[in-house]
C-alpha cells in the first residue's frame, strides 16, 4: 500500500500533531533552543481561538465596524480589532516574540519582552469585509530574528529585513476547514483543525504547487487601471479558457492557487499605484510560501523576497503563483 503522505524528511505521517511536527523539527536542527517551536504553538493557539470567534461571529455581536479606523484607512471591523488583541496577547504571554509590526496597529508594538529573540509581522485577519457575509478569511504572519541586541528595546530596523530573512512564515485559512499552513524553509506543509480534539492535525506534506495552473484571480473591477501588459495578459487568460477566481480574501484566493495552480493579481491601480497589499504581512509572506512550493511572487520587476522595506506599512504591486503563470506577467 502506497505511503499515507509521510513527510519525506522526516517519516511523519499525515495525522501527526502540529506540537510533535514541531518537536521533531526542532530536534532535527542543532542548537535549536525551541523558542521557535514555542512561538509557532503561540500563533496556533491565537488561531484556535480567533478560529472560534470567527465561526461564532454572528451570535456574540462580534460582527459589523468596530467605528474605528487603521493606518491603512481602513475601516476595522470588530473582528478584526479581536483578533489582533489575541494574537497581540498570545505573542506577548508566550514570551518569544520582543515586538509586533500588526496591519491593525499604526505603530511598531513592544510586547515588554526584550529578552525575545524575534519580531512577528502580522495581518490578524486579512479579508476581514468578507466576515459579515460567510466568506472565508484568513490570518498571515511572518517572522524574523531581531537584528537589535537582546535584552534591549526592539527598533523598527528588527522590521525592515529583506524578504528573505524571514525564518518562518504562514497562514490560518478560516475556511471550510480551518487550515494552518506554514514553512521554516524546509518545505511547506499544511494542518487542518479538529476541534473536537483541539489540536492541528498534518493533512499535507511538502506541498508543491503545479508549474502552470489554470486560474487566475484578480479584481476585473479596476480592469481599466491595470497596465497594458497586464491587461493583454488577462485577456489571454480569457482567450484560454482560464478559470477567474476571485473572492477578496489573499489567503482564501491564494491557497486555492496553490494546491490547483494558478495566479493571484493585484496590479496597481488608480487608487492604489504603488499597489494594495503590504509587504511586510502579506506579501513576504505568501511569497515565502509559494517560493517553498516551487512558485513565485513578483512585483513585476523583482522577487518580492529580494525587496528589503523602507516604513513598517509599505506596500507593493504582487503576483503569486505558478512559475509559468507569473513569468507571463513579467514585463
Ligand atoms: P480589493 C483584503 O483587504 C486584501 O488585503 C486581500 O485579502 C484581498 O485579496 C484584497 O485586499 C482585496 O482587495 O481591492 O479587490 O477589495
Amino acid at each position: 500500500m502506497a505511503a499515507l503522505g509521510t513527510n519525506a524528511l522526516l517519516g511523519l505521517p499525515v495525522g501527526t500533531t502540529l506540537d510533535r511536527h514541531l518537536l521533531q523539527r526542532q530536534n532535527a536542527f542543532k542548537g535549536a533552543t525551541g523558542g521557535l517551536s514555542q512561538l509557532l504553538r503561540d500563533i496556533a493557539l491565537a488561531g484556535k481561538i480567533v478560529n472560534r470567534e470567527v465561526n461564532r461571529a454572528g451570535l456574540i455581536d462580534i460582527t459589523g465596524a468596530a467605528g474605528s479606523g487603521n493606518i491603512q484607512g481602513e475601516q476595522q471591523q470588530k473582528l478584526d480589532v479581536v483578533a489582533n488583541i489575541r494574537f497581540i496577547r498570545a505573542l506577548r504571554n508566550g514570551g518569544e516574540v520582543c515586538a509586533i509590526t500588526s496591519e491593525e496597529d499604526d505603530e511598531m508594538v513592544q510586547t515588554g519582552n526584550t529578552s525575545g529573540k524575534y519580531v512577528v509581522a502580522i495581518d490578524p485577519l486579512d479579508g476581514s469585509s468578507n466576515i459579515d457575509v460567510n466568506v472565508s478569511i484568513g490570518t498571515i504572519f511572518s517572522i524574523y530574528r531581531r537584528v537589535s541586541p537582546v535584552g534591549t528595546l526592539p527598533t523598527t530596523a528588527d522590521f525592515l529585513q529583506g524578504g528573505r530573512q524571514q525564518i518562518a512564515a504562514g497562514y490560518i485559512l478560516y475556511g471550510s476547514s480551518t487550515i494552518l499552513v506554514y514553512t521554516t524553509g524546509q518545505g511547506v506543509n499544511a494542518f487542518t483543525y479538529d476541534n473536537s480534539l483541539g489540536e492541528f492535525i498534518l493533512s499535507q506534506t511538502q506541498i508543491n504547487t503545479p508549474d502552470d495552473g489554470g486560474i487566475f484571480s484578480c479584481n476585473e473591477g479596476y480592469f481599466n487601471d491595470y497596465p497594458p501588459h497586464i491587461k493583454t495578459y488577462i485577456e489571454t487568460c480569457k482567450s484560454r479558457r482560464l478559470m477567474g477566481r476571485y473572492i477578496g480574501s489573499l489567503v482564501a484566493d491564494f491557497h486555492r492557487n496553490l494546491i490547483k495552480g494558478g495566479i493571484y493579481l493585484y496590479p496597481p491601480t488608480s487608487a492604489a499605484p504603488k499597489g494594495k497589499l503590504r509587504l511586510l504581512y502579506e506579501c513576504f509572506p505568501i511569497a515565502l510560501i509559494v517560493e517553498q512550493a516551487g512558485g513565485m511572487a513578483t512585483n513585476g520587476e523583482e522577487a518580492i523576497l529580494d525587496i528589503v522595506p523602507r516604513e513598517l506599512h509599505q506596500r507593493s504591486v504582487f503576483y503569486a503563483g505558478s512559475p509559468r503563470m507569473i513569468k507571463s506577467v513579467m514585463p
